[in-house]
């Protein structure tokens, strides 16, 4: 189907990806302007954020991008099967957490398990995705001017040369995006029905799950097995290592990651740390788990089980026609400014390993880009905001006070429950979000710690586990990694928007007048 230049509507646009997605539609919706050469500045292989992002910015800087993406939207998973469904979950397992906490209590009526489906919610996303990427199809098109041929696979022919839609396309650049998928981790039972990773979960859950095992210690493992109890569903996390000490999570302050951890215990979550699932048991359909954990061998029933143990990079579409280089897990090794081994081929995205986070993939993205059309960008992903979520919202930035205490001479922190207090007999940190915490169930309300170097009283990094406080740690950090750094005195001279989530500025302030700080 030829879309170019008929103003699609988002309504259209919805009518579409459904028709498309579902297989009533066939064949590649192409927005390609034929009238012209088909050679570009840059082609995209694949359009989550990372090429949706960026095509929008290489068009911006007055270059011509082609994206091309099997899926018949753009936006990837993230708005697909990942990130957006995610969220929606975590903002039930919230509002789910309050219930359970205060039934009986003020307006909260007793908790019905039964009530909250997991089934529903899943069904709910299914049935309302196409929703947010219509719209990113009209955003694409319309507002960003970007050409794209979706609802067809792409097969990259060299560095320069790609065919989608029995059509070729040249360009002067590539950028490789084309994300990763779960690696099954290769135990007996593991393609039983029953048993899910985060992508099937979304496609093909039709029955609601009444015991859960979730296999796996990192992002995914703890988000998902936190909305299922949320829900009121016997869960089990069953992880090799300690809880989210890999990936992203190995960035976590040791008291912000105790705090989440005894939080999701606290919630009646059970947790088989440094445990191995040796076999997942069923005939027809999945029914148990057998694990080696430290204390013996256990049987775990379950009528449903989650792999959350790690993703591999999506390489099929080049990896026949393209040298490239591969860390040892299978990512595309790219360096600051997206560049691969091969001249003029960049990678960004998932494809280049963890954090496996859409910001990431945009600015990896938008960061290829720029450096195509001549101007000079780096991104280092190591050194980004972090988070996650429990039935709480976890954010991280800059060092843990472990790592600043290695790298300077004197370190102060400013903590909140302060050191050493249980989080019971205070109810701070409380702000908007944990207010009716704060007023009930004080050990409830969150936990947050600024790390500061006393010398030059700059702030090096910033942990929160509560509500609300995301939105601060975006700029937060910006302000921290600057060449010139925050100190507490400019934090403390901040406005501050009382309650805040983050009780950073109000802290600071308190503390910033102390010629020589000390730790509160
Ligand atoms: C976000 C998808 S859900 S994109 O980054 O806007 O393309």
């Amino acid at each position: 189907m030829d879309v170019y230049g008929k103003g699609t509507s988002i309504a259209q646009w919805r009518r579409l990806i459904d028709e498309a997605y579902s297989g009533s539609f066939q064949g590649p919706i192409v927005n390609v302007d034929d009238g012209r050469d088909p050679h570009f500045d840059a082609i995209f292989v694949g359009g989550g954020s990372a090429g949706r992002f960026g095509a929008a910015v290489l068009r911006s800087l007055g270059g011509r991008p082609l994206v091309l993406e099997r899926w018949p939207f753009l936006g990837g998973s993230c708005p697909h099967q990942a990130c957006v469904p995610h969220h929606l979950f975590s903002e039930a397992a919230r509002e789910l957490d309050q219930a359970q906490a205060l039934q009986g209590r003020l307006w909260y009526p007793e908790f019905d398990p039964t009530a909250a489906s997991v089934l529903e919610l899943v069904e709910l996303f299914r049935s309302k995705r196409s929703g947010p990427h219509a719209h990113m199809n009209w955003q694409s098109a319309q507002q960003l001017d970007i050409e794209s041929v979706l609802n067809a696979e792409a097969q990259v022919l060299d560095a320069r040369t790609v065919r989608a839609a029995g059509r070729t396309f040249t360009a002067d650049a590539l950028v490789l995006a084309t994300g990763a998928r779960t690696a099954l981790p290769g135990i007996e039972g593991e393609t039983l029905p029953g048993v899910f990773d985060y992508a099937s979960f979304i496609e093909d859950l039709d029955y609601e799950p009444r015991k859960i095992v979730v296999i796996g210690g990192s992002k995914v493992a703890v988000e998902y097995a936190s909305f299922y109890r949320a829900t009121g569903t016997p869960t089990t996390i069953v992880s090799r290592a300690e809880l989210l000490t890999s990936g992203g999570p190995a960035r976590m302050d040791v008291d912000l990651r105790r705090f989440v951890v005894d939080g999701m215990r606290l919630r009646d979550l059970e947790l088989l740390e440094h445990s191995v699932v040796t076999r997942i048991v069923g005939c027809d359909r999945v029914e148990g788990v057998e694990i080696e954990t430290p204390e013996g061998h256990r049987f775990v029933e379950a009528d449903f089980v989650l792999l959350g143990t790690g993703e591999k990079p999506n390489t099929a579409s080049f990896a026949s026609a393209l040298p490239l280089v591969h860390d040892d897990r299978g990512f595309v090794v790219v360096d600051s400014r997206m560049r691969t081994n091969i001249d003029g081929v960049y990678a960004a995205g998932d494809l280049i390993g963890p954090p496996m986070e859409m910001f990431k993939s945009r600015r990896s993205g938008t960061t290829a880009a720029r450096n195509i059309m001549g101007v000079d960008a780096t991104f280092h992903y190591d050194d980004i905001p972090d988070f996650l979520h429990t039935t709480y919202e976890v954010t991280w930035a800059g060092l843990t006070e472990r790592e600043a205490r290695e790298r300077f001479e004197r370190v102060v922190t400013i903590q909140v429950p302060p050191i050493g207090m249980d989080p019971a007999d205070t109810p701070l940190p409380m702000a908007e979000g944990s207010m009716l915490y704060g007023f009930t169930l004080p050990e409830r309300t969150g936990f947050q710690k600024c790390v500061i170097d006393a010398t030059t009283r700059r702030v090096v990094g910033i942990h929160h586990a509560g509500y609300g406080a995301k939105d601060a740690f975006q700029y937060l950090h910006h302000m921290i990694s600057r060449p010139e750094g925050l100190t507490i005195d400019q934090l403390g001279d901040m406005n501050e928007l009382y309650i805040s989530s983050d009780y950073f500025i109000g802290y600071a302030r308190l503390r910033s007048s102390q010629a020589d700080l000390t730790s509160m």
